[in-house]
């Protein structure tokens, strides 16, 4: 059932009324006049609980404000035509198909074939596609590349699109797992994370998730209040790392082999999770500082079908699993602190958890450590950490109603200073998850 735009925006509702009005325009413009229906799916930012999810562990994401726009018109064949308001993205059209051919590595259109490519394997019937165009430019869209999951707020907006204008009314659990295997289209071995809080976010809530599925294949999920006369500041630090995704498979790859290598001893383990309640005394043993993926395929132990790795890639295991199993712990905290309106423990384990991906999981940069350091040198800041992915991308810092302006301020003379860099800063208000809406 689509919601209002007051529904969805509150007192944003009047400016978001005109980018909707605008991008109808420039709908009607290209396909032609007739009907059009809106869709949205909003980005995140993640307040605690970082690559736990492929893990299977916890994590603490909120659903942006800032979102993507898919204007979209049913068609009476399988096609779909998607065209984007900012011209470097280029339009692209494919058929809906149990086997899509990806474009090239980086094409944006591959998260809209992955989505339909996982619809159409789902649901196992001819699916009509639409023409679409996407709005996801500054200031109301989802950043792109910076953390904030534009790429999952992509695949989340145009699985719903094609979900509901084919009748298929699924649950938001369902829809979130679809959308999950649909980003593995595009070469990542991402987690659950991003696509449950864009399609379950709400409005001044964190949502925790335990990324664990139970034996009926559902998810544990509460949504937790955020603290009243806190806000939560996200900057940019500008930086963009190459190689992130590659590096993200190293991780991925580092913890499997940290459950291969545990196996020995917990054999009906399949993902770290289940080592939670094992102590972490017991477990650093049994995990090599270093190895490597040939070393360890010497040793039989086969990790699966990660893309980008080579017999020489290096695996730091042991502080890799660390950082999970210490995370878990934290995020676990970070709910009764929440739960308590306990302010002060919650920055203490925001700031604990950036440490750990600093230095255990090794997904800091400079620029990310100067940001943290500088937000914490604000009186009114609780706690700061970078959040995503990491190499880069944005923090997220915990602080007092009335000390935004004096961090804003600070954060961005500070950091023009000391990297000759800009950084973009906002307010993180959080939203309501993914859905159809209309104007009134
Ligand atoms: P971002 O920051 O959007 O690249 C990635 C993963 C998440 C999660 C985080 C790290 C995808 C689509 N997203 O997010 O699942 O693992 O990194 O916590 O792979």
């Amino acid at each position: 059932m689509a919601v209002t735009l007051r529904d969805v925006y509150g007192a944003e509702a009047g400016v978001q009324r005109a980018r909707y009005e605008a991008a109808l325009d420039l709908f009607t413009r290209t396909y032609g006049p007739g009907e059009v229906r809106f869709f949205r799916a909003p980005g995140r930012v993640n307040l605690i609980g970082e690559h736990t999810d492929y893990n299977h562990g916890f994590v603490m994401p909120v659903a942006l404000d800032k979102d993507i726009l898919l204007l979209a018109r049913p068609r009476p064949d399988n096609v779909v035509r998607l065209s984007n308001v900012e011209t470097d993205y280029p339009a692209f059209s494919f058929n809906i198909d149990q086997d899509i051919p990806p474009g090239p590595a980086g094409d944006w259109g591959n998260y809209a074939r992955g989505a339909a490519q996982e619809l159409a394997r789902r649901l196992a019937w001819r699916l009509r596609g639409f023409d679409g165009l996407v709005v996801a430019e500054p200031p109301y869209g989802v950043p792109r590349g910076v953390g904030l999951s534009s790429s999952s707020a992509v695949t989340v907006v145009v699985a719903l699109t094609l979900a509901i204008l084919n009748d298929w009314h699924a649950d938001a659990v369902t829809m979130a797992q679809l959308c999950s295997q649909a980003e593995w289209y595009v070469g990542t071995r991402g987690g659950i994370m991003d696509q449950f809080i864009s399609l379950l976010g709400q409005r001044v809530h964190a949502l925790f998730l335990d990324c664990r599925p139970d034996a009926q294949g559902g998810y544990e999920t509460e949504q937790v209040p955020l603290p009243q006369g806190y806000s939560l500041l996200i900057a940019d630090s500008g930086v963009r790392h190459e190689n992130a995704r590659g590096e993200y498979n190293h991780r991925v790859a580092a913890c499997r082999a940290g459950v291969k290598l545990l196996q020995a001893r917990y054999p009906g383990i399949t993902h770290l999770r289940d080592v939670q309640d094992v102590a972490w005394e017991d477990l650093e043993p049994r995990l090599p500082e270093e190895t490597t993926v040939g070393q360890l395929s010497e040793q039989g132990i086969d990790l699966g079908d990660i893309p980008g790795l080579t017999a020489r890639t290096p695996l730091k295991v042991r502080a890799r699993c660390r950082h999970v199993w210490t995370e878990n712990l934290r995020v676990e905290e970070a709910v009764v602190a929440l739960r308590d309106a306990d302010v002060a423990t919650l920055g203490r384990l925001l700031n604990e958890a950036h440490a750990s991906a600093r230095d255990d999981y090794e997904i800091s940069c400079e620029e990310l450590e100067h940001l943290v350091a500088t937000a914490r040198e604000v009186d009114g800041v609780v706690g700061a950490r970078l959040t995503g992915a990491g190499w880069g991308g944005c923090i997220v810092a915990l602080v007092r109603a009335d000390a935004v302006n004096a961090l804003e301020a600070h954060l961005s003379t500070a950091y023009a200073a000391k990297t000759g860099k800009s950084t973009s800063i906002f307010a993180c208000r959080s939203a309501p998850g993914a859905g159809e809406c209309s104007f009134e």
